[in-house]
């Protein structure tokens, strides 16, 4: 799909868009089925990159603390408490701008090893990867691979200049290559223009496959960072960020990921009408708080919501 294709789904009268969105998500999916995805920071703070947005830069005095990277055992265990709670996934993030072949990694690799005994899909999330590492990941039963385009080529060295957009693709690369799934998506609210965000759509699905989920944040702006003072975005954005998500990637997992803490019940449910079948669920994402679980749970039983089953794809898993 070229950008003047996006650029009109994007534009449409959002009453219209959510009922296109909502018509391709029922012939494609069970659309009330929604993956419930925990996170867990195995390497929290202290990290090397200028990402504008984030929380974990050291250059930037957020007051989150460096931690050591977890004990595997700790980490098996809240994998556990969030399988019981009804999450499929397991993302385990790094606040690392690279993964090095070191003592860290063959550490991750026993996470991964430990989590996929667990049956549930595991995904990581360590910054830039080469392809052995992205095998070794594999070969350890590393289920997805999440990796941000973030925003689109022209405004990303305004939000990152430590890594460039091109590392990021050669990275999602590795990951296809190496015969992972892909998450790969992006954050609305840094200050990019509407027409940022159509770019940024149609890099994701004009890859060689559609990465197989993508997900959507609103920034969560966090003091002491450049992007501190910038406004929220409005439901209306991320509503039709995730109806042409939807749209232009029919069979893709889409998530609406941060930003729910400060979403209404009803605002969320727009976001599922438009398409969105994922969630970040537990009390934090990975450093900033998230609607509880006991909250999620209530409202989809509301909204008539299920846990999608681990490896709903894979049938041969
Ligand atoms: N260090 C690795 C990397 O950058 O790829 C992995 C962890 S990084 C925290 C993962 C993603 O979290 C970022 O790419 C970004 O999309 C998202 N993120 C970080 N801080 C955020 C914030 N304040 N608001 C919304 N999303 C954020
Ligand atoms: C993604 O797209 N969003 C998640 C996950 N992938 C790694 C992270 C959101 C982080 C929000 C800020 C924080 O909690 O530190
Ligand atoms: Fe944050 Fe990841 Fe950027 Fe590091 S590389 S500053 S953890 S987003």
């Amino acid at each position: 799909m070229n950008k003047e294709e996006i650029s009109e789904i994007y534009n449409r009268p959002l009453l219209d868009l959510i009922y296109a969105a909502a018509t391709i998500h029922r012939n494609n999916s069970d659309y009330s089925e929604v993956q419930i995805s925990s996170l867990i920071s195995i390497k929290t703070g202290g990290c090397s990159e200028d990402c504008a947005y984030c929380p974990q830069a050291a250059r930037y005095h957020t007051g989150v603390e460096v931690h050591a990277m977890m004990k595997v055992g700790e980490v098996v265990e809240l994998a556990q408490k969030a399988k019981n709670a009804g999450s499929s996934r397991l993302c385990m993030g790094a606040a690392w701008r690279e993964v090095r072949n070191n003592r860290d990694f063959d550490r991750v690799i026993e996470m991964v090893t430990a989590v996929n005994a667990l049956d549930m899909e595991v995904c990581c999330t360590l910054g830039m990867l080469t392809f052995e590492q992205a095998t070794k990941l594999k070969k350890a039963g590393l289920y997805a691979y999440n990796h941000n385009l973030d925003t689109s080529e022209e405004n990303y060295s305004k939000v990152i200049t430590t890594r460039t957009f091109d590392d990021r693709l050669q990275t999602l690369h590795n990951v296809r290559r190496a015969n992972l799934t892909v998450c790969s998506g992006g954050i609305i609210g840094l200050g990019e223009t509407e027409e940022d965000r159509i770019e940024m759509l149609h890099t994701l699905c004009n890859l060689p496959h559609h990465p197989e989920s993508v997900p959507i944040n609103a920034l969560v702006a966090i003091k002491g960072t450049p992007l501190e003072n910038q406004q929220r975005v409005s439901v209306w954005e991320m509503v039709r960020m995730i109806a042409t998500t939807r749209i232009i990637m029919p069979k893709t997992v889409v998530r609406l990921s941060a930003g729910r803490l400060e979403m209404s019940m009803a605002e969320q449910a727009l976001c599922f009408m438009a398409g969105a079948n994922s969630i970040f669920a537990g009390d934090k994402l990975l450093t900033t708080p998230n609607p509880s679980f006991n909250d999620d749970m209530q409202m989809f039983e509301i909204l008539g919501l299920t846990a999608r089953k681990a490896f709903k794809n894979e049938p041969a898993h």
